[in-house]
């Protein structure tokens, strides 16, 4: 069973990821999962915290000349703004965020809870997730995540190869698919920062080279659309999660939402092993199982709730209407969250890898991928 937990505050001095049940033999690539580190980072809307940072992975454990051992692994980020020993206890709740509620619960202070509920902890989930990533890379499996909505504007997905759509978005400053619709959205973006407000958006991710039966009908728990929710919902900020068609599928027929099957002989050494679908309202999940198309989810970010122009709030200590704190912040971070989903998304999938060929080492892995293939192509 592979699975992580993370660690840190915010200011506190490092972030950490612990990675267990990751299989052994696969060499790691610390400096790609730098690139996904500051692609996290980036994205048009993002506050000064962004130029203090510069987030790189080290491996504290797991890895003996640069390949895992099938050992746990601990990933640090360290936070060059590391200043939570000098830091005040704030009073004033802010709406949206984990401030009250975490306060209450805890018979505590908002520091301590606002340090470990920031966004900040998300670079432990792209370190984690990356890492996953290229355990998938091995079997030909590939994750790209973008931005389809910014605020009020719809700038929607593309067709194309994820190789072709990952270089349009990496020549979006916002991570969109529609760079020429850049300076609609980051004039929309300027105006409301300086308004004192914020913006949230959706994101999407694709997975392509899935094979068929990553998941299990058999139990509510280990459905892979049930996990793929949660971990993408657990994401900071993240208010809704689609697979496929998603809310949009309740309004229409039956017969125009699922998939007709087909088969074409000629890609039986395909991942679809020949099944194919002319079109892919599922999302590649069909009963908590992946059919052999492209998984696409998608996920809905509220504004941040951080405003520089605060609403109303009570001051703990007095009980009195105040302005919520102001710390600073992001406009928008939408863009990140299209790395974040991207990312938990990625983690999820490799567990499920895991659960069916085996989580020992990745030439067994392999092996049973083969064989399995092989056996469901002659039945
Ligand atoms: C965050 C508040 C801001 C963001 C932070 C999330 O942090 P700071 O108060 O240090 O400026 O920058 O996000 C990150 C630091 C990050 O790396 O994503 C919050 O309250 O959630």
């Amino acid at each position: 069973m592979l699975r992580y937990w993370t660690a840190g505050e915010s200011h506190g001095p490092a972030l950490l990821a612990l990675v267990d049940g990751f299989p052994a033999g696969l060499t790691v690539d610390a400096a790609s999962i730098d690139a996904e580190l500051v692609r996290r980072q980036g994205g048009y809307g993002r506050g000064g915290r962004q130029r203090i940072e510069t987030d790189a992975v080290t491996f504290l454990s797991g890895l003996w000349r640069g390949v895992t051992l099938g050992s746990p692994l601990a990933l640090q980020v360290i936070n060059r703004d590391a200043k939570l020993e000098r830091l005040e206890e704030v009073d004033r709740p802010r709406p949206g965020h984990a401030d009250l509620p975490g306060a209450v619960k805890h018979l505590g202070g908002v520091r301590a809870v606002l340090e470990r509920a920031s966004a900040r902890e998300t670079a432990a989930r792209v370190a984690a997730g990356a890492l996953a990533r290229q355990l998938l890379s091995v079997f030909g499996i590939e994750v790209a995540g973008w931005v389809t909505e910014l605020g009020d504007v719809v700038l929607g997905g593309r067709e194309g190869t994820l190789a072709e759509l990952r270089q349009i978005r990496d020549s979006s400053a916002i991570y969109s698919l529609h760079p020429q619709r850049d300076a609609e959205v980051t004039e929309l973006i300027d105006r409301v920062g300086k308004e004192g407000d914020t913006l949230g958006g959706v994101v999407e991710v694709r997975v392509d080279g899935l094979p068929i039966g990553l998941g299990t009908h058999a139990q509510w728990d280990r459905k892979l659309d049930g996990r793929l929710a949660q971990a993408v919902m657990a994401v900071q900020a993240i208010k809704g999660v689609e697979i496929g068609l998603g809310f949009a599928a309740a309004r229409r027929r039956g017969s125009q939402v699922h998939d007709p099957i087909h088969y074409d002989e000629t890609r039986r050494h395909q991942v679809d092993l020949g099944f194919t679908r002319p079109t892919n309202n599922a999302g590649g999940l069909e009963a908590g199982m992946t059919n052999g198309q492209p998984l696409v989810v998608r996920a809905a970010m509220k504004p941040i709730s951080t405003l520089r122009k605060p609403l109303e709030s009570v001051n703990l200590r007095t009980k009195h209407t105040e302005e919520a704190a102001y710390e600073r912040s992001d406009v928008c971070a939408v863009s990140a969250a299209s790395v974040i989903v991207e990312h938990v998304v990625a983690f999820e999938v490799a567990g499920a890898l895991v659960d069916k060929f085996g989580g020992d080492s990745v030439e067994e892995m392999l092996a049973r991928w083969e064989l399995y293939h092989t056996l469901a192509r002659s039945r």
